[in-house]
């Protein structure tokens, strides 16, 4: 890979505060000031990623037990997503890719309706209006335009640049490197630049678009496109919680006061497959996942908090207790969703299914139903 777009730690262009030692370091333009006495913060965070990975882990194996269709893992993107959503003020509003099951999480999303969603008993359970979370889109970029739309929305209902933190809102469009290779994304930019649109394009920039690496798709750095729309771009370290944290507040106090729009890049690994239909050892080699191994975003925090005296072992076993509880959740839930009933792919979409639509639900019916048949007659 070219060398602008594979940053040294160093990297004056990446905004880093917590190294892979887990060591503090300092940044020029960004400090760590979280809402909460320090050592706190970095505990809610260690928390929350903990938490976000055991679900990763355990929804990854239910896929494989049959019970899920599929699962698209975030291993590795723990710290990007976390650090992003704890950023959030309540009255902001995320649009999701299919990914963010860490940004799920600190929304308040029971994981089980990430389950049920995967599983296919629903199609995209939790209400978008009770938790400022819109539901998974599938169809890259195609959220980005919602995004800068609700936001153009949010500014014309009189919710920026207020002064009351309470009220301003911001908008959040998260999306992959692969993903701002399409025209939605383009699009969505210039329309948040001309209206200045409270919205934030989070990228992380995970490397892979399934199959295809970042450098095939992309020829400057990502971070540097939103100077061609006229709005700033930074690129933080997506690994580092704390970082993400504090860029992604600057964007959204930008956002909040009427500022406009940014672009983050949060530049991370997907260290597992893209989902479980795909395997990555075809297209990729071992040396590179053992090296982001190393920048592993929760082992960073670990050691911080260890080496500082930032937590005790207690709150380590307490953490490990309440992982394992949510596993044991998440495998019992599972055997209480329904069974995914494969024609009501064709509900809620239309409140009155046109003709042609009928046919075909009727048809895929019918096909479903010589299968109980055959199993009958045998
Ligand atoms: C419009 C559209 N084209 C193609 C696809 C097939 N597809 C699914 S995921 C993906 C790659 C996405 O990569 P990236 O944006 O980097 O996100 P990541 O999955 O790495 O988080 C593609 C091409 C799709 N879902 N939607």
């Amino acid at each position: 890979m070219t060398e602008f777009l594979t940053p040294s730690p160093s990297h004056p262009d990446m905004v880093q505060l917590l190294n892979p030692e887990g060591e503090r370091v300092s940044h020029p333009d960004y400090e760590f000031s979280p809402d909460r006495p320090e050592d706190e913060a970095v505990r809610g965070f260690y928390r929350d990623m903990v938490l976000t990975r055991r679900l990763d882990v355990e929804a990854t194996a239910l896929q494989r037990h049959g019970e899920l269709g599929l699962w698209a893992q975030l291993l590795g993107q723990e710290a990007a997503q976390i650090g992003a959503a704890r950023a959030l003020a309540p009255q902001d509003f995320v649009f999701p890719t299919y990914r963010e099951h860490g940004v799920a999480w600190c929304r308040d999303v029971d994981p089980m309706q990430l389950l049920g969603l995967f599983r296919g008993t629903d199609q995209g359970g939790w209400d978008p209006a009770e938790h400022n979370f819109g539901l998974y889109t599938i169809v890259i970029g195609a959220q980005t335009l919602h995004a800068t739309g609700y936001a153009m929305g949010v500014q014309m209902d009189g919710l920026v640049g207020t002064g009351d933190p309470t009220r301003d809102t911001a908008v959040v469009a998260h999306f992959g490197d692969g993903a701002s290779s399409q025209g939605d994304v383009n699009e969505a930019m210039v329309f948040a630049a001309t209206y200045n649109a409270p919205v934030v394009f989070f990228c992380q920039n995970n490397q892979w678009a399934i199959s295809e690496p970042v450098d095939q798709m992309v020829k400057v750095p990502l971070y540097k496109r939103a100077q061609g729309f006229g709005f700033p771009g930074v690129r933080v370290d997506g690994n580092d919680v704390l970082a993400t944290y504090e860029v992604m507040k600057a964007a959204l106090k930008r956002a909040h006061e009427g500022g406009g729009p940014t672009m983050i890049e949060a530049f991370t690994y997907r260290m597992g497959a893209h989902t479980t239909t795909d395997d990555p050892t075809r297209y990729r080699v071992s040396d590179e996942v053992e090296a982001w191994k190393l920048k592993d975003p929760i082992a960073r925090v670990e050691a911080y908090l260890r080496r500082g005296g930032g937590a005790s072992s207690s709150f380590f076993s307490k953490v490990e207790a309440e992982a394992d509880e949510l596993g044991e959740r998440l495998r019992a839930g599972i055997h209480a969703l329904p069974e995914p009933d494969p024609v009501a792919l064709f509900d809620n979409v239309y409140s009155e299914l046109p003709p042609e639509l009928r046919e075909q639900r009727d048809g895929y019916a019918a096909y479903h139903a010589s299968f109980d048949l055959e199993g009958a007659s045998r």
